[in-house]
């Protein structure tokens, strides 16, 4: 057999579990291009140094396979459950990193894919498969194919689905016969504008364009330096990514109102970290070994144990879980990483100065150490908390 159609193409993927199923053509992302260029010249890939890659790999498929004749794009979902009141002491966590780690679950749907479609054709394929972990405009592949468009918070939304999901492609030298032509979906945003005034950072710099360095799902994530003060306001509850410029999507409500599962059990959330995590929990870890047994298989792992514990840090400050305290103060004098400390000597502070006057005796102690510490970054901030300690001795 020499060629497929789109239509047996997807009667192979529902075989796998793929039903949300399209392709693309392997042209050069000309106008995304453009768009691209501008976001990296404005600096708004902030910290993101995999995001600087030249302009033309992250937009030309042939770059990643030269031979490639086609892209199939696949969207899976995750869990659409309304989220959950936080438990006290809790940080939350970003839907997509509910369950098992994504970027497993798709290239192992897709090189499933890839047998099924090898084995009817009788011959083998030359292939890649990516799932976000690549150099490639995956949304805007997702927008060629004609499986959604974009919204004005940058997000693939697919009409009947909504944006809970993920995307992944199969880069291949396969020719898909189209029955008919896909076309960019024809729905859009219209009037709507949720995102843009839901944003609580103010990360838009307008429709379709987000300065990373403002967005809570890079500041927990990627981020790996110090928080400043405003970044930690803006992470309020958030100790991993962030929901709500997708929460009040109005293609999202029929999805959260019926409660959908993830389409796959592995990304649902009883096979992952869940809606909220632990601070305490998160506070404890002091090696690097602990935090791999414990999020091991799950997105969480991104953020690396000194980032999650910093932001574990910041949540319990800004969540008043004033029952953190001791702990608290015990990782801002022991933790291995100057950041977790740097972040924990803050919290201690912000906390003691709601506690009164006996925690605020027990920070100016523990600043008397911090100020010796071997880092330069924790000394410097104990110098900005003592002016704002002062305030409440
Ligand atoms: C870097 C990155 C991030 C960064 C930057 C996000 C961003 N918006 O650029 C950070 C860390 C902030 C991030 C956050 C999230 N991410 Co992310 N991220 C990526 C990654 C690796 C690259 C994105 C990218 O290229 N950004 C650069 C900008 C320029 O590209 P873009 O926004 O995609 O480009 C669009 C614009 O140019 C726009 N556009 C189109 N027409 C026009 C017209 C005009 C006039 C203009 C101005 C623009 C414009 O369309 C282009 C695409 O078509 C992709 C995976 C991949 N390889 O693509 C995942 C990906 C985009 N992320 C994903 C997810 C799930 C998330 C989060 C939801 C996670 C979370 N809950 O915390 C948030 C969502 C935040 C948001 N609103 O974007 C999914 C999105 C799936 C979907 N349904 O769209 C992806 C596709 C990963 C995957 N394989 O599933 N992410
Ligand atoms: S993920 Fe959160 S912080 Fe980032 S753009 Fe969306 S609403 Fe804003
Ligand atoms: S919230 Fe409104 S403007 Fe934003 S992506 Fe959804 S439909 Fe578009």
């Amino acid at each position: 057999m020499t060629s497929l159609t789109l239509n047996q193409l997807k009667i192979l993927a529902a075989q796998v579990g793929l039903s949300l199923v399209s392709v693309a053509s392997a042209d050069a992302l000309a106008e995304e291009r453009a768009h691209l260029e501008t976001w990296q010249e404005q600096g708004w890939a902030a910290e993101m140094k995999f995001m600087e890659r030249p302009s033309e790999l992250l937009t030309t498929p042939a770059q990643l396979l030269p031979s490639v004749k086609s892209v199939v794009v696949v969207a899976v979902s995750y869990e659409r459950t309304p989220r959950p009141d936080l438990i006290p002491g809790h940080g939350r966590i970003a839907r997509y990193a509910w369950g098992k780690d994504y970027h497993k679950v798709l290239r192992r749907r897709l090189e499933l894919l890839l047998d099924v479609v090898q084995s009817h054709m009788g011959h083998p394929i030359e292939y890649r498969v990516f799932a976000d972990s690549v150099p490639l405009l995956e949304r805007a592949l997702a927008r060629r194919s004609g499986l959604g468009f974009i919204g004005k918070n940058t997000m693939a939304i697919i009409p009947k689905e909504g944006s809970f999901f993920f995307l992944g492609e199969l880069l291949w030298n396969l020719d898909i016969e189209l029955s008919s032509e896909p076309s960019s979906s024809p729905a859009s945003c219209g009037s709507c504008s949720n995102c843009l005034a839901g944003c609580p950072t103010g990360a838009f710099v307008k429709e379709r364009v987000l300065d990373a360095g403002r967005c809570i799902s890079y500041l927990t994530i990627e981020k790996r330096s110090a928080l400043s003060y405003q970044e930690r306001e803006w992470i309020g509850e958030w100790l991993f990514g962030c929901d709500i410029c997708q929460e009040v999507c109005p293609f999202n409500i029929v999805p959260l109102k019926k409660r959908l599962t993830a389409q796959v059990p592995e990304l649902g959330r009883d096979s992952g970290v869940g809606p909220t995590v632990s601070l305490e929990r998160v506070l404890c870890m002091r090696s690097d070994d602990e935090y791999r047994d414990h999020f091991q298989g799950t997105a969480v792992m991104r953020a690396k144990r000194s980032g999650l514990a910093r932001n574990a840090a910041v949540v319990a400050a800004n969540t008043h879980a004033e029952d953190l305290f001791p702990l608290l103060k015990e990782v801002a004098k022991g933790d291995p990483s100057p950041l977790v400390r740097q972040h924990s000597v803050w919290a201690s502070a912000v906390m003691a100065s709601r506690m009164g006057e006996g925690a605020v005796a027990e920070v100016q102690t523990l600043l008397d150490r911090a100020a010796r510490d071997s880092d330069y970054a924790v000394r410097e901030e104990v110098v900005t908390l003592r002016t704002q300690l002062r305030k409440f001795a």
